[in-house]
């Protein structure tokens, strides 16, 4: 990502900003006293330290301003320009054109997206945006009415190309404060891009956050096990690293303190046949179910997986085998078979507490950030996840992000 040292505003304009904040907010909406002031309070939010700009912004928005808003899909065979309105800039434009990119001897190429800002509503203001595929997220700022372009050196791969064709390249708007936690998007985002970057990302999260460490193994990358080997509750614990789930299972992993993203247990039957109970099995209809799944069909699914999951089986220690009921697992097991998946109790294994469910820097306006930019990605996992949830406890039906986040406002 390119450096970000432009327009920095100093130290001392910074405090004469500060204190004319002070003041404005401290005059009554609309000036009573006939004031007009010469830029709305919001204008310097982005410039303000994050502690300070917080609290003013909840002042100034809703939390249904608080999230990103998508405002258009720019696709490059699009007839014309894709339009809409910004907080600071009234009318805007975009367009993208792909450009044959900087690898040689591929067709992957890259794009140049021009973005035209104009009508600022006061000297001050500045629109940010985040621009998003799956497989990239990427952001900029504007002050002046001009065009603008952002440039995409190289798609990541042919399947991002094609993405882009068909949806386009997605554009947020940011709330105008948003500036901190858009900078710990920065640490964020990538991990569920869905490529060796987005897996570096995972990794490097771990390892940071949470003093996890990898070692790389050396081929074969996965053992040789032995179905006779495997004993009814043997557990096996996932960790996917990489693409959709990738970048869900870190955040989780983090936020729950857990090393593993998604467990099954392996269950054998009578005729010494081995099973893997799981949930989030993907059914042909492609809902995520509970499933019990003869090993070598999820043997085969697991090394075709591309989110590139570590898998650990962990036989059951002999003094607990020894008092595990075999059948009264599987009486277990065979109940709960074609149940779903169960988002609405997933996300409140995380979200548990009214406050501190987020180790820093995650809060609930990131993680709100995140999903609401997901929704409209990943629109389908998305749903699931969230909007199951949420609407689970709030009692609510048919009911998108937005409507959510209104509840909780009012
Ligand atoms: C592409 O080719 C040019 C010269 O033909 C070379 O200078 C450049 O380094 C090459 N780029 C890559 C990424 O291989
Ligand atoms: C095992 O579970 C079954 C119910 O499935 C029960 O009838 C049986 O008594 C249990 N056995 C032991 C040893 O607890
Ligand atoms: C889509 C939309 O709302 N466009 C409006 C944006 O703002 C300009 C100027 O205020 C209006 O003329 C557009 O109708």
């Amino acid at each position: 990502m390119a450096s970000r040292t432009r327009r920095g505003a100093g130290p001392l304009p910074r405090l004469c900003l500060l204190l004319l904040l002070v003041l404005a907010t401290g005059l009554p909406r609309g000036g009573a006293l006939g004031l007009k002031l010469p830029f709305s309070p919001g204008d310097v939010l982005p410039i303000l330290p994050r502690q300070v700009a917080w609290p003013v912004m909840n002042t100034l928005h809703s939390a249904v301003d608080l999230l990103p808003s998508f405002v258009a899909a720019v696709a490059p065979a699009a007839p014309s320009p894709a339009v809409w309105n910004g907080s600071c800039f009234a009318v805007n434009e975009a367009a993208l054109e792909l450009t044959p990119g900087d690898r040689n001897g591929t067709e992957i190429g890259g794009a140049v997206l021009r973005l035209k800002t104009a009508s600022a509503q006061s000297w001050t203001c500045m629109d940010l945006y985040v621009f998003a595929t799956p497989y990239r997220i990427t952001w900029d700022y504007y002050f002046a009415a001009r065009e603008h372009t952002l440039e995409i050196t190289s798609w990541e791969e042919e399947a991002e190309l094609e993405y882009v064709k068909q949806h386009g390249v997605s554009v947020f708007l940011m709330p105008s404060g948003m500036l901190g936690t858009l900078l710990s998007l920065i640490d964020v985002l990538p991990l569920f891009s869905n490529t060796g970057w987005g897996q570096n990302s995972n990794l490097a999260f771990l390892e940071k956050h949470m003093g996890a460490t990898f070692e790389k193994r050396s081929q074969p990358w996965f053992a040789n096990i032995m179905k006779e080997d495997i004993q009814s509750g043997d557990f096996l614990a996932l960790s996917k690293i990489r693409g959709r789930w990738g970048g869900f299972e870190t955040l989780e992993k983090w936020v729950t303190g857990a090393f593993a993203g998604h467990t099954a247990v392996c269950l054998k039957d009578e005729n010494g046949d081995v099973w893997v109970a799981e949930s989030g099995f993907e059914n042909e209809k492609g809902e995520e179910i509970i499933a019990i799944v003869p090993w070598d069909e999820w043997w085969e699914m697991a090394l075709k997986d591309g989110s590139n999951p570590q898998i650990a089986l962990l036989p059951l220690h002999p003094d607990i085998r020894s008092r595990f009921n075999e059948s009264a697992a599987w009486d277990f097991a065979r109940s709960m078979v074609g149940k779903p998946y169960g988002y609405h109790n997933m996300i409140f294994s995380w979200i548990d507490t009214i406050g501190d469910n987020y180790p820093p820097p995650l809060d609930a306006n990131l993680v709100m950030a995140v999903m609401s930019m997901w929704t409209r990605l990943q629109p389908l996992y998305a749903a699931n996840m969230w909007n199951e949830a949420l609407n689970k406890r709030l009692g609510t039906e048919v009911c998108k992000l937005v409507c959510i986040v209104a509840s909780f406002d009012g």
